[in-house]
């Protein structure tokens, strides 16, 4: 314990233990209230600090630290609206499972509801969006508080971590003074040599109490029915949505799917599209053939296995709901009930790798043939969308080839992040399946377009790995403050701009043709100059042509010269609308023709 009064000893004694429970990273955001806790984690060597003016974008730039660790990063703020701001980075970090550790200062009690300056209600203020929430006592130097204190911060890291993993709000009051002056009577003489362990730690650097890490396994009894079910099936479908453990969800989605003799349909941001072991069995451009009717129905399953969260893909949710009449069965152990279509009969909430190693168990192999029919014929189905993307991916430009090209520029075990927005679709449409791996991110919780940029960052601060983020224009313009962080991120991160001048998913719905509200109100054209926002902040920033070939030779030199870097892709709305669908048309019709030939084994 260091320090002269009884804030900086609560605020040492808070900070200490959040480092003993293996916290490394903390966003700070700058504010009076907040003192005695900056000064806690500035001096301390354990963490490495961030700073952030925009609390919006401190708290997304604390989830992407969270989701390139696993573990939380702390968000410090002051009191007032200071706080307010991080609510949508809770909200994603809720619904995407990621851990995050608030810490917000607040007035002391006195001050509340007083018509106190900056005193707000900051009790339970982000709802049930937080594992945990707790409002800490007044600082006090006695050891029963102190041994609380300890014990209290062990527990909101631990919360934080899961399962299911999210975040955790401390509220922490403070009265002056906040600075660490020396306030008679505020530490009782001889405290320290009284109470070694609640002053200083427990010996060794070990947190006050280790917590077990809870993890959400399923009772037995579920497992019969569902192991009969797989059993009896004739054909079925392994579906991996979206995970925010990829690394583990995504190989147990893949066994399980191998060991059926299933189809895999792997989401972007299911662990199971890129990776190891990810053979023919994989398929990675459904969204383009599932859409159209007949390809529908020609692939229409008996028995569907969904592993984690409802996938990207609008059309397969349309063909899983066509199949509401078949046995569905998810296998998920997040916070969130993951069946918006309603239409799963069996739930197993626990986390698929033990799950899938119970349901395997006893399971015999696949010995009927007509799974094997139904996976050729999947196999087919994706053999030929494959070769038509890939075709297409080096003719007339749109804006899947940008994507495409930026994944071809990274390097295996390279980290991707996407925006909301066509992004995600892009990647989910036109980047196949394959062995080499790739990290994907991507803000798939609430699905938002704020605080990508701050994400990126975030994870570009805990990974070695290089690292291209795909943004949309209106995504980038909504975190500009965001790119106050890139000064402060080691290694290289190439952000790959689509700039189509405004929402251009918004002409992938029937709203387009409601002019003239379409054009202002939806499409939102800015017609502004990014490469501005990217001088202010000192960012290397090019602009390059929409051309087949071009975004992967710009990316990989981008990425070879280090840093944060922007390449700006330019688009046209419009055009890519045109284009995308006369692609997608292109393997629906490839496909279709394919599956209406001769049925028979690939060769
Ligand atoms: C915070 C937030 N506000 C609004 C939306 C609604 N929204 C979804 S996509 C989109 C347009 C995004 O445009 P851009 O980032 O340029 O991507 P593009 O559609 O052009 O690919 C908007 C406004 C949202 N998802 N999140
Ligand atoms: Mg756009």
């Amino acid at each position: 314990v260091t320090g002269g009064n009884r804030n900086s000893v609560w605020a040492w004694v808070l900070v200490d233990e959040v480092a003993r429970a293996g916290v490394r990273e903390v966003c700070v955001a700058p504010g009076s209230r907040s003192s005695p806790l900056v000064l806690a984690f500035a001096g301390d060597p354990r963490f490495r600090l961030f700073t952030q003016i925009d609390e919006r974008s401190a708290g997304f730039l604390a989830l992407g630290m969270g989701k390139g660790t696993g573990r939380p990063a702390v968000v410090v703020t002051t009191s007032g609206t200071a706080v307010a701001n991080l609510l949508p980075a809770v909200v994603e970090a809720s619904w995407s499972e990621v851990p995050l550790l608030l810490l917000t200062a607040d007035r002391p009690h006195r001050h509340r509801d007083a018509d106190a300056n900056q005193a707000i209600d900051q009790l339970h203020i982000f709802g049930r969006y937080v594992r945990a929430f707790h409002e800490l006592a007044p600082p006090v130097v006695d050891a029963p508080s102190l041994r609380h204190l300890r014990g209290l911060a062990a527990r909101a890291v631990a919360s934080a971590v899961g399962a299911p993993a999210g975040p955790v709000h401390l509220n922490v009051p403070l009265a002056k003074p906040l600075e660490p002056v020396h306030v008679p009577g505020d530490i009782p003489p001889g405290f320290r040599e009284a109470h070694p362990q609640v002053a200083g730690g427990r010996e060794g650097g070990r947190p006050w109490v280790a917590i077990g890490r809870r993890s959400s396994i399923v009772d037995q009894d579920a497992f019969p029915q569902v192991r009969t079910l797989l059993r009896e099936a004739r054909n079925g479908v392994v579906v991996a949505g979206p995970s925010n453990r990829p690394e583990l969800d995504g190989p147990a989605a893949l066994r399980l799917a191998e060991r059926l003799g299933f189809p895999l349909l792997a989401d972007p941001l299911s662990g199971a599209r890129r990776g190891d072991g990810v053979g023919v069995g994989v398929m990675g451009h459904y969204d383009l053939y599932l859409r159209d009717p007949q390809v529908r129905d020609a692939l229409a399953p008996e028995t569907v296995v969904r592993v984690g969260a409802s996938p990207t893909s609008a059309f397969l949710l349309r063909y899983l709901e066509a199949a509401a009449r078949v046995p569905q069965v998810v296998v998920d152990g997040g916070h969130r009930w993951k069946d918006h279509l309603a239409v799963a009969d069996h739930y197993l909430p626990g986390d698929p790798e033990p799950v899938v190693e119970a349901l395997l168990e006893g399971l015999p192999p696949p010995g009927d043939g007509g799974r094997q029919l139904f996976l050729d014929r999947w196999r087919r189905a994706e053999a030929q969308a494959a070769e038509v993307v890939a075709l297409e991916l080096r003719g007339t430009f749109f804006e899947g080839m940008a994507m495409a090209e930026a994944v071809e520029a990274l390097p295996p075990g390279g980290t991707l992040f996407v925006s909301s927005s066509m992004p995600v679709r892009e990647l989910d449409a036109f980047v196949p399946p394959g062995p080499s791996p790739l990290r994907v991110h991507g803000n798939r919780g609430a699905s938002g377009i704020d605080g990508i940029l701050s994400t990126a960052l975030g994870i570009r601060a805990v990974t070695e790995e290089p690292m291209v983020a795909v943004v949309g224009d209106l995504a980038f313009l909504h975190d500009g403050n965001g790119l106050m962080a890139a000064r402060q991120v080691e290694g290289a991160l190439v952000i790959v701009l689509v700039q189509n001048d405004g929402g251009g998913i918004f002409h992938f719905l029937p709203i387009r043709e409601q002019e003239p509200a379409f054009t202002p109100y939806f499409a939102t054209p800015h017609g502004l100059d990014l490469s501005h926002l990217a001088r202010m902040h000192g960012i290397p920033y090019r602009r390059v042509d929409p051309a087949p070939g071009v975004v992967a030779g710009a990316v990989a030199e981008e990425l070879a010269a280090g840093g944060v870097r922007i390449v700006e892709v330019p688009s046209l709305r419009e055009e890519n609308r045109h284009r995308r669908e006369e692609v997608a048309a292109l393997v629906c019709r490839a496909v279709a023709a394919g599956l209406a030939g001769r049925e028979g084994p690939e060769t």
